[in-house]
């Protein structure tokens, strides 16, 4: 029989390798996404099957983590084996900004999910995975953080995050679900988020290197992450629904660079030196000829920020087997490699009299 997954969140950067990985696995892949007024399938086209296809294994429903009618249809019209809830509004610093609807989506919205399998009778059927997160670790208690750190969230993002941690556990061990938190730290690839901070600074790094744009504007440089590839780390939210037991792991490198240092690997694979100047928010990169391409904006600085996160996956070595494959460098390279080759085209286009449009987040 041919295995199920509904995956929320599927137009993301997470949602499109699982996709991927799922649909090599033999799955059929349901994916729930929102109704938008242009086209946001971008990571997922090249994965599209024309709805007049016989034997199809890539569908796509309409749907909102917001919306529990949406939720429950789809559920009963799929009966997935597994469901993968990767939606979110996951952007922490908007998170300040959209706090209502960020708890509506992240919390509520896990709520809403647990609940349609209940409601559907599916509780001994479907199997459920929670995109999790290392900002649950916030205010950070032990180093490195393991899946027994307390949790101390230090945004409206990680709050809510935390609720859905919770109901997680909750329906487990009420229901006897089976249910699992996948504890994610950072992860990132060439089709991350523009404005995540990896990805704004290859893509504007690119940019700067082919003279698109001038300058970098960053936040707080001296922030540290755990930083490992998203498609190494979709291989263990399934192998997480594969256990015999649900559990929560943990899933990070255990490696810890700054934001600064970021800036720097990612100047070396494109070839441009970065030297700093100043401190704090006078603090600004330079290039050899002693151009500024780096400078601090207070703008992105956050009300109250996570310094610093170092993940320890031992429980995941143990018993998924996790190795991460993709070292750092590797993983800055690709990113790099990508963001050049979209500035070229973008340098292209220009040259041919057609506009690009660059909007700085
Ligand atoms: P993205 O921001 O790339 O993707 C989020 C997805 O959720 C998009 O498909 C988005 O749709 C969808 N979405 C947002 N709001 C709703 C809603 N109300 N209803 C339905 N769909 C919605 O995130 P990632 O792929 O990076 O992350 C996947 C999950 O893992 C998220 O839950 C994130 O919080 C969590 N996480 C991510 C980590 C990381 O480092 N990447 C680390 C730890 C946890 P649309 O395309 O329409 O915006
Ligand atoms: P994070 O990722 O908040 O860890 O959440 P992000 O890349 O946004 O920030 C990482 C760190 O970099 C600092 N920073 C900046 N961040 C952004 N976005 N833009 C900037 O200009 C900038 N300058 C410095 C931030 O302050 C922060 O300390 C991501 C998301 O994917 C979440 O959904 C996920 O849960 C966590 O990772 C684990």
């Amino acid at each position: 029989m041919t295995k199920k997954a509904l995956i929320t969140g599927i137009t993301g950067q997470d949602g499109a390798y699982l996709a991927e990985f799922l649909l090599g696995k033999g799955y059929e892949v349901h994916g729930i996404k929102r109704r938008t007024s242009l086209f946001n399938t971008d990571r997922i086209d090249h994965l599209y099957q024309d709805p007049h296809e016989a034997d199809r294994r890539f569908i796509l429903h309409h749907g909102d983590l917001t919306d529990s009618s949406s939720l429950i249809r789809i559920i009963q019209q799929v009966q997935p084996d597994e469901i993968y809830n990767l939606a979110a509004q996951s952007h922490v610093a908007v998170s300040f900004e959209e706090p209502e609807y960020t708890a509506n989506s992240d919390a509520l919205g896990t709520l809403r999910l647990l609940e349609a399998i209940r409601i559907l009778g599916l509780e001994k059927k479907t199997r459920f995975y929670q995109a999790s997160t290392s900002e649950l670790f916030g205010k950070v208690q032990e180093v490195p953080q393991r899946e027994t750190t307390p949790f101390y969230p230090r945004s409206p993002y990680a709050a809510a995050k935390l609720y859905a941690y919770w109901i997680t556990v909750n329906y487990r061990e009420a229901y006897g679900m089976y249910a699992c938190n996948g504890i994610l730290f950072n992860h990132e690839s060439p089709i991350r988020g523009e404005t995540f901070v990896t990805r704004k600074i290859t893509r504007a790094l690119a940019r700067i290197k082919l003279g698109l744009q001038d300058c970098l504007y960053l936040g707080n440089l001296n922030s540290k992450r755990d930083w490992g590839h998203a498609r190494d780390y979709v291989e263990m939210q399934w192998l997480m629904l594969q256990q015999e037991a649900p559990d929560d792991f943990c899933i990070a490198t255990g490696v810890q660079y700054s934001v600064r240092q970021f800036v720097e690997i990612a100047c070396r694979e494109l070839g441009m030196a970065v030297r700093w100047e100043g401190e704090g928010v006078e603090e600004k990169g330079l290039d050899e000829t002693g151009r500024v391409i780096v400078a601090v904006d207070p703008r992105y600085f956050r009300p109250t920020e996570v310094e610093t996160l170092l993940g320890d996956p031992a429980k995941a070595k143990e018993k998924l087997g996790w190795v991460p494959r993709t070292s750092f460098e590797a993983l800055v390279k690709e990113m790099v490699v990508a963001d050049l080759r979209e500035a070229e085209r973008d340098q292209l286009c220009q040259q041919e009299g057609y506009t690009t449009f660059t909007y700085h987040e």
